[in-house]
């Protein structure tokens, strides 16, 4: 299995599931300006949408979006996910974390958007921040079991911080706590950000 990914994107999220899973897989760099991987491969080739995440699965079935690998990675080992009806909660925060969160932060990557852009997405960045905030059960999105979800969260938060973005009390001590797991530790030595 091969996860491709770029330094500090929102494939992070799918680098430390797959160490919270304890799955074997190897890490292959894209670099996202030039579409190339690290072996100087075309990574239009592997993923004709250009971007990361891609999860290269054993069978060579290339599976992308964050949604999806994330919830594959829950299908495999049901301690990330959620039993019951749970499952549609959980898919329910991704959802919201990918279009409503992940998504507003286009225009703090755009090197060409206005001031105005970008202090709008801080704004609604901020407002869906609270709402998250509010769910939080503790010490976890779900309570004391980690999911799929937490590692995609906590992606959108160092974002926020490096933004210089607000960032709702709750909030900042769950990403405190996701910085002392092993999983997300290892996944930031990897991705060279520690
Ligand atoms: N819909 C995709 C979006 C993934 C995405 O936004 N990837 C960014 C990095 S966080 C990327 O690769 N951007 C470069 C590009 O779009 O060319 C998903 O959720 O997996």
């Amino acid at each position: 299995m091969i996860l491709y990914y770029a330094q500090g994107a929102c494939s992070l999220a799918d680098h430390i599931a797959l160490h919270e899973a304890d799955m074997t897989f190897e890490r292959v760099r894209v670099d996202l300006k030039s579409h190339t991987t690290e072996d100087g491969d075309d990574y239009t080739h592997i993923n004709p949408k250009g971007y990361v995440p891609a999860l290269q699965l054993d069978d060579g079935y290339v599976l992308t979006e964050n949604i999806a690998i994330l919830s594959w990675i829950a299908d495999r080992v049901p301690r990330l996910g959620l039993a019951g009806f749970g499952r549609f909660r959980l898919l329910e925060t991704l959802a919201f974390i990918s279009t409503e969160i992940h998504k507003a932060f286009k225009p703090l990557f755009t090197p060409d958007a206005t001031a105005a852009d970008k202090a709008k997405a801080g704004v609604a960045i901020g407002g869906r921040l609270d709402l998250i905030a509010g769910q939080v059960e503790g010490p976890w999105l779900f309570g004391p079991e980690i999911s799929v979800a937490d590692p995609y969260l906590y992606v959108m938060l160092m974002w926020a911080r490096n933004n210089a973005l607000r960032v709702p009390d709750t909030l900042n001590a769950f990403f405190d706590s996701m910085t002392l797991r092993p999983a997300v530790r290892r996944s930031l030595e990897h991705e060279g950000l520690r």
